[in-house]
């Protein structure tokens, strides 16, 4: 992120010097009909899901003839799909990389095989590849911020002595596990009321956040505040204290990132403090900056989402439009 962040403010202030512009990315023709790829990572949470149809639903719109794959967890699986849709001559590429590094080589072959691609919701070290030369542009959010967001909301609403906080990381090596987890323990960090006692990777997934909570538990029966990397791990830690007798909203507060119906039904339930938004509707957004980027325009390096945040106030209000 901090490296793109650099690009972006060099774009803005005319320094050009190590930046390349956008004659060297892969070009795109104006036609009626694109073939796109969209790797999916898995499709094991409303997220993925959700995202998958946003583009599924945009391709009508688009004039998209959509490709699209599941990777089912697997990394090196993603990494084969993009392959298959570079056989397949594809047009754009849509990628949600899972890991950081591993998905580097697809973007290094759709580069090469002339092939502009878009990160979609997740990016990819930006030691090693960046917007604007490797891949035309990251869309997504900024994830250090959504975890700042969940740790201010914690000390402003923590009203017991000392914080004994739980942290349940998303998969190791995302670019949202490692800057959520960033973002939220360097604003911790500066409270003196407040420990992260214990934080361990739970995928992004229900039923593994629920057993690493039932583990840590264990080790750490006095915990008072969950923090989680997504909604889903949340609702899992949620259920594991709720094993133990213990009454999330009232002796623990939960916190997490996303805003899924199943967190806002919990906000609303006392269960859920907070739900820092992390949209998944990239389908429109995408459509859109493909379509800038092929009328020529120069795409900002990192296409920003902004995000809301759910609370007790707004909960009711937003339900019926998550996913
Ligand atoms: O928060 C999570 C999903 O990459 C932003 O991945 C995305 C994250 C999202 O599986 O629920």
């Amino acid at each position: 992120m901090k490296r793109r962040i650099l690009m972006g403010t060099a774009i803005a202030f005319g320094i050009v010097a190590t930046v390349a512009s956008a004659q060297d990315l892969p070009p795109l023709q104006q036609k009626d009909t694109y073939t796109v790829g969209f790797p999916q990572m898995e499709s094991n949470n409303p997220w993925r899901i959700a995202e998958t149809q946003s583009f599924v639903d945009t391709a009508e719109t688009c004039g998209w003839n959509l490709i699209t794959t599941d990777a089912a967890g697997s990394a090196a699986k993603q990494v084969a799909d993009v392959d298959s849709m570079i056989a397949q001559g594809i047009d754009v590429l849509f990628l949600p990389p899972r890991e950081e590094k591993p998905l580097l080589p697809a973007v290094f072959r759709a580069r090469a095989a002339g092939i502009p691609t878009f990160l979609v919701d997740r990016s990819v070290d930006p030691e090693v590849a960046q917007a604007g030369v490797d891949y035309v542009a990251f869309l997504g959010s900024d994830f250090v911020e959504q975890g700042r967001r969940a740790a201010e909301w914690t000390v402003a609403n923590f009203d017991g002595e000392a914080g004994i906080i739980v942290e349940l990381e998303g998969t190791t090596g995302s670019s949202p596990a490692n800057d959520r987890r960033q973002g939220f323990d360097d604003f911790i960090a500066q409270h003196d009321n407040m420990t992260i006692v214990a934080s361990q990777a739970g995928d992004f997934a229900r039923d593994k956040g629920r057993q690493v909570m039932e583990t840590l538990l264990q080790a750490h029966p006095d915990v008072n505040i969950v923090y989680a990397h997504n909604d889903e791990m949340a609702i899992g830690a949620i259920q594991a204290l709720e094993l133990v007798g213990r009454v999330p909203g009232e002796d623990v507060l939960v916190i997490s990132i996303d805003g899924t119906r199943d967190a806002l039904q919990a906000i609303i339930d006392g269960k859920m403090g907070v739900s820092v938004e992390s949209s998944p509707f990239f389908g429109p957004l995408a459509c859109d900056v493909m379509t800038r980027y092929a009328a020529g325009e120069e795409i900002e390096p990192w296409v920003k989402v902004e995000d809301r945040v759910f609370t007790i106030e707004n909960a009711a209000e937003h339900i019926d439009a998550a996913y």
